[in-house]
């Protein structure tokens, strides 16, 4: 029978494109349970055509729920989640409270679907419960884009650029965005609640805590991630990754420039082609118009958008290459990613 299906901070950006995409995929849902913190509980959400009201989050919130998608913080994940699965459900944790974790599975379907096998975790009687982490929105973009080229000729070193959206602070930090485009066209920016200076018309390295070897935080689950959700283990099979997260005044795609150094020989047109071939992402790569993928093309849609692919001129030919990609931070960076890893719980 279809899973009972509970959604845990379903009143926020990330629960509200769950709702979205679980009813675009028609996913099989037995009943829909909405949770909320006790300020949001009561208020209804549509489903299709449906109104659920939302009900408080807590430990007993449970009971009889065979999947549980979450998106409310780490630190209610790390609070509920471990209840969740004692109650008996599979816990899909969009957080990063359990993605460095060994055993916890850390997914992006198109490139890494066996590790949920591996781990055993499922809806089915021979299955256990468990979590299986949803990796950070600018890892999955930047995987389920490099990851045909990858699969092709390994990759030994990668380098990022990313220039993440506002929705990756989360819904106030886009109402700020707004707020202070509109102040700074009348000139005079007074509104910075969430930022401790100008966001519109400007960009700032990521807000994410810095660490003392000069990487923030984005920074370096970008590198960490990338190597679980790829089975590097050993540091020498470990490819070498440095990112650098940038915080830009756009609404919800992200964007990120990625050069690339092959273990062997990859052409740009050999690049062009496997992305065309691959799932989760299509090319916009149109030199003659110079046209390339956009946040705006990119926003609302299961698709990261890539171009600008080129051989990398400094590095010698068919070892090194330049790439561009645009990918929805709400949608494919959080809410589709996770329904895709439940869609293979379902098969
Ligand atoms: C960001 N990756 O964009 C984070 C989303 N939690 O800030």
């Amino acid at each position: 029978s279809a899973p009972h299906v509970a959604i845990v901070g379903a009143t926020g950006a990330v629960g509200e494109e769950f709702l979205r995409v679980l009813k675009q995929r028609n996913f099989p849902i037995g009943k829909l349970t909405l949770l909320a913190s006790a300020r949001s509980a009561g208020k209804t959400l549509k489903f299709g055509d449906d109104e659920i009201t939302c009900e408080e989050l807590t430990e007993d919130s449970f009971k009889g729920v065979d999947l549980a998608l979450f998106s409310a913080g780490g630190s209610i994940s790390k609070k509920l989640g471990p209840a969740a699965v004692d109650a008996g459900a599979v816990v899909v944790d969009n957080s990063s409270a359990f993605r460095m974790t060994q055993g916890v599975p850390l997914v992006v379907p198109e490139v890494n679907p066996g590790a949920i096998a591996e781990a055993n975790i499922g809806l089915g009687s021979d299955n256990v419960a468990g979590i299986i982490a949803n990796p950070n929105c600018s890892t999955i973009i930047m995987l389920v884009a490099i990851n045909p080229l990858h699969q092709a000729v390994p990759v030994k070193r990668m380098i990022v650029s990313t220039y993440q959206a506002a929705s990756g602070a989360g819904a106030a930090a886009m109402r700020e965005l707004e707020q202070q485009t509109r102040e700074a066209l009348e000139g005079e920016v007074t509104t910075k609640d969430i930022f401790p200076f100008q966001y519109a018309f400007n960009l700032f390295s990521h807000n994410s805590p810095m660490q003392p070897n000069g990487y923030n935080q984005e920074e370096l689950k970008m590198v960490h991630e990338t190597h679980k959700i790829l089975g590097q283990v050993e540091d020498a099979d470990k490819m070498a990754v440095s990112a650098t997260c940038i915080r830009v005044p756009v609404m919800r795609a992200h964007a990120e420039s990625i050069n690339l150094t092959f273990d062997g020989t990859m052409t740009e047109d050999q690049a062009r082609d496997l992305i065309a071939a691959a799932p989760g992402v299509s090319l916009i790569d149109d030199r003659d118009n110079n046209r390339f993928p956009t946040p705006l093309d990119a926003q609302h849609q299961d698709d990261c958008y890539v171009g600008r692919i080129r051989r990398d001129l400094s590095q010698p030919e068919g070892v090194g290459l330049d790439l561009f990609v645009c990918g929805d931070q709400v949608r494919k960076g959080a809410a589709l990613n996770a329904v895709q890893i439940a869609e293979l719980l379902v098969k």
